[in-house]
């Protein structure tokens, strides 16, 4: 039988610019334009209400007491691991560990996995247009190791050289570490067929979700990656929570991140033993008001429609940049075939930052500078970009105003 042809409406979208109250503030006298989405997006008002809720109502730890308000406080923080499990498809709730955000679920696996497996000459493989946060960790790691980082090249447009990659992995790949979308060009790489190839060579692989989870559905069993990492504040919740999905065979495998409490069984002076996951990974008091307020921030975008989001921020992203490349001298940085939400642009003559101050000026939000991805911008051989990220509240009306600002930047700077 064929499945149902669904028709979905397009989104009131002054309906939901009405549920985030930032968006009816003014920046130096003009209305807030806010296109730093993919640093961090705005809440809605439901999130908002969770916060206040849990803090007004039943502040508690949680997963210790037996009172009323622990109670309440375990059940929800428990909800938003659920919450999540199903968000990206994960087999079960065990295998959702919340963090700090994708930084610190990387770190986790750097120094958990990353010290348990990786012995001299082993090699890890990278992308050019990585977050400084999937690098690092893996230089770290392998200077401690003497182990190798190899790094796979992208073509002018921005998308990875999937020969090259090809080539790089080898007998001695233990881990292949990548960006599903390129915070700094909206590249959406092929996760799914980098995974199949890893594990071909019986390579770990981890996906940074950072940028991909809010735009993109995401199916962590149809990819078949072993870890999947992502930010609450990216996703319209809260800053302070991340998640780190994992297996539950390599997670079961891996040595604790951090000591304390919550994540034993039992500590005595002669010997330790651990908690049973998800719980031997969250060693300490949580972010529990933000992990439950994250759960609204899922919920919104589940009764938005992913979809829907989706369609709305493809079509603010080819109006924007078809005209952009009007404005003269202006160049975008990033042109792949698979791109989302992310445009990363440099003017002739306009340094990035110039271009930031004036359109503040005009209360127009963007980001400038290297975007934590300097090796990237090396392989530009430019310094930095000025960049626009789009969430579902952005409107076309909002670019005709930043092509306006451009213009009138090109004209004072050029
Ligand atoms: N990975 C990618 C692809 C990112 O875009 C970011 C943050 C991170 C990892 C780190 O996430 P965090 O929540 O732990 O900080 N990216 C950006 C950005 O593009 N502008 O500000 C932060």
């Amino acid at each position: 039988m064929n499945a149902p042809l669904t028709i979905s409406k397009p989104l009131d979208i002054a309906a939901i610019r009405q549920e985030f109250p930032v968006l009816n503030r003014e920046v130096k006298g003009w209305p807030l334009i806010y296109l730093d989405n993919a640093a961090t997006s705005q809440k809605p008002r439901q999130v908002l209400d969770a916060l206040m809720h849990y803090y007004t109502n039943y502040n508690a730890n949680i997963h210790r007491g037996i009172h009323t308000l622990a109670e309440e406080a375990t059940a929800a923080f428990e909800l938003t691991r659920d919450e999540v499990q199903s968000f990206i498809g994960a087999p079960s709730r065990e295998e959702i560990i919340f963090t700090r955000g994708t930084t610190e679920s990387i770190n986790l696996v750097a120094y958990s996995w990353g010290r348990a497996n990786i012995r001299a000459g082993d090699e890890i493989v990278i992308s050019t247009m990585e977050h400084h946060s999937n690098i690092v960790p893996w230089q770290i790691l392998c200077e401690e190791k003497n182990a190798v980082l190899k790094i796979i090249p992208i073509n002018r447009n921005g998308e990875l050289l999937m020969d090259e990659y090809e080539k790089l992995l080898g007998p001695k790949t233990r881990l292949v570490s990548i960006v599903h979308v390129s915070n700094a060009l909206g590249t959406v790489n092929p996760v799914k067929q980098i995974t199949a190839l890893a594990h071909a060579l019986g390579a770990v692989v981890l996906v940074d979700g950072a940028q991909s989870a809010v735009h993109l559905d995401i199916d962590v069993q149809d990819l078949d990656c072993d870890f999947f990492a992502f930010s609450a504040h990216k996703l319209y919740g809260p800053t302070g929570v991340g998640v780190l999905y994992g297996k539950k065979q390599l997670l079961e495998a891996m040595p604790p991140f951090l000591g304390g409490g919550e994540m034993i069984r039992e500590v005595s002076f002669k010997k330790t033993t651990f908690n049973d996951l998800p719980y031997k990974f969250e060693a300490g008091t949580p972010n529990i008001g933000d992990v439950i307020a994250f759960r609204s921030a899922i919920r919104f975008m589940n009764t938005t429609g992913k979809e829907e989001i989706r369609r709305h921020e493809q079509d603010l992203l080819e109006y924007a940049q078809s005209e952009l490349v009007k404005i003269p001298g202006l160049q975008i940085i990033g042109k792949a075939k698979e791109k989302v939400s992310v445009i990363s642009f440099i003017i002739d003559k306009a340094h990035p930052q110039d271009i930031g101050i004036l359109l503040d000026n005009r209360g127009i939000a963007v980001r400038t500078g290297h975007h934590c991805a300097q090796p990237l911008m090396e392989r530009f051989s430019i310094p930095g970009t000025a960049r626009v990220s789009f969430a579902v509240y952005n409107t076309r009306d909002e670019i005709d105003e930043l092509v306006k600002g451009l213009q009138r930047v090109v004209k004072i700077l050029s």
